[in-house]
């Protein structure tokens, strides 16, 4: 394992190799984080390490090698309580990823506590995988959902929280981070407030994780979800946490193996939590991956990637707005490194294309968040995202290709 001793950027950036590379004849710049992060070799390492030495299915077998694989597994579900703060591993429950987490919750929860006339609460900025799952859970029950407005900087507008709460409401499920404006929710006192009426919350923390630190208890939410594949770790694997209480009264979402307690066909019994809810084999080279990923995120230290971001964001932000042409989509008070933003003289994807041209990625198009692009009365944005092994450097380079688009299109 590398052991980063200073916080060097060009020493971090050397732990990413597809960092290291020409798009198009140019380096590349990677600016489409929030769509996925790149990965560090050592998470790279650990996942092929896992299939070279230890690779054997988990909690079935005798021998060594299920063992060490179950070893691993399990010990990197201790490595994401660690990460979140909660006060169990029987409340992590390894998914998919953010989207599958939802899916759960929404599946699940739903069928234990929502009937006709119910209401589900989500905000206007939310993800479609914080959407749709509540769609299909409403359809399902007869519920009902109420959307809480966001105003043009695009902040929840707060004032209305407390009209849209209802004895009927009987879960609210929002997003920490908006993936497409960057804004921070003030998470704690929609809980707080949900809290007082005995309403749960769920947090989608799909771009809170890969920034900042998060703290479950401290935030006291009912549910977290997040995918580790935005953390530097690998694509389809993420968590839901949730509260012993809330998951024990959760029916099972899938049924197959490991979930079970005692099969006959006339019934069946469930395993405990977290197992409860992991049915068949599980990405187990994966978590392993996540784990190495959540070692890797605590070396480096949420306050370096924090106050690094912030460098960041505040220098494209201040930048960008020098650009004739170009308006940032998004401009809240408390920002995440997302940088959005639309041209009147080019459209979204044209801008993407052409930097792409020179080796910058960003990305463009709705970013599934189809409701709140209606809002600002956009049909797609560029966005560029950044992770703390960006560099000052890139955003000039970018900002100069952004400046030649717009000189070519007026
Ligand atoms: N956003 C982007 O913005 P999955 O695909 O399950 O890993 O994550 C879904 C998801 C849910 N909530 C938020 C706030 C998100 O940002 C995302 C993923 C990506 O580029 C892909 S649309």
């Amino acid at each position: 394992m590398i052991g980063i001793a200073v916080h060097d950027i060009a020493k971090i950036r050397s732990l990413f190799p597809a960092l290291h590379q020409k798009v198009n004849g140019k380096p590349l710049i990677y600016f489409d984080n929030a769509a996925t992060s790149q990965k560090p070799q050592e998470v790279i390492d650990a996942i092929s390490e896992f299939y070279q030495t230890s690779n054997s299915n988990v909690h079935r077998g005798i021998h060594a090698l299920s063992d060490r694989a179950t070893r691993a597994y399990e010990g990197a579900r201790e490595s994401v309580r660690q990460l979140l703060n909660a006060e169990k591993t029987e409340e992590i429950i390894f998914t998919r990823g953010t989207t599958s987490g939802i899916n759960l919750v929404a599946s699940s929860f739903c069928q234990a506590f929502l009937s006709a006339g119910d209401e589900i609460l989500l905000t206007q900025m939310e993800h479609h995988s914080n959407i749709v799952p509540w769609q299909i859970a409403a359809s399902r029950t007869g519920a009902k959902i109420k959307v809480l407005p966001v105003s043009e900087s695009g902040e929840l507008i707060m004032e209305k929280l407390d009209d849209l709460l209802s004895d009927r409401t009987k879960i609210i499920s929002v997003v920490h981070t908006s993936n497409s404006l960057g804004t921070v929710n003030p998470v704690k006192e929609i809980i707080k407030k949900a809290h007082k009426r005995g309403i749960p919350v769920l947090l989608d923390g799909a771009q809170a994780v890969p920034h900042r630190k998060t703290d479950v208890r401290d935030l006291d939410c009912d549910f977290f979800v997040f995918s580790a594949h935005k953390a530097f770790g690998p694509t389809g694997t993420g968590v839901l946490y949730g509260k012993e209480k809330w998951l024990n009264q959760m029916p099972p979402y899938e049924g197959g193996g490991d979930m079970i307690d005692r099969v006959t066909f006339e019934k069946t019994t469930w395993n405990v939590l977290p197992w409860k809810f992991e049915a068949g084999t599980p990405g187990i080279a994966g978590v392993v991956g996540m784990g190495a990923a959540i070692e890797f995120i605590n070396r480096i230290g949420y306050d370096f990637i924090q106050s690094r971001e912030k460098e960041l964001l505040d220098t494209a932000t201040d930048k960008i707005s020098k650009v004739e042409g170009i308006r940032i989509v998004g401009t809240s008070k408390e920002k995440a490194g997302v940088l959005a933003f639309v041209s009147d003289r080019a459209h979204a994807s044209d801008i993407g294309t052409l930097l792409d041209v020179q080796g910058i990625a960003i990305r463009t198009g709705h970013h599934c968040t189809q409701p709140l692009m209606d809002l600002f009365g956009v049909t797609a944005t560029a966005r560029a995202s950044f992770s703390f092994y960006n560099t000052l450097e890139e955003i000039d380079n970018f900002i100069d290709a952004l400046k030649g688009i717009m000189k070519l299109t007026s």
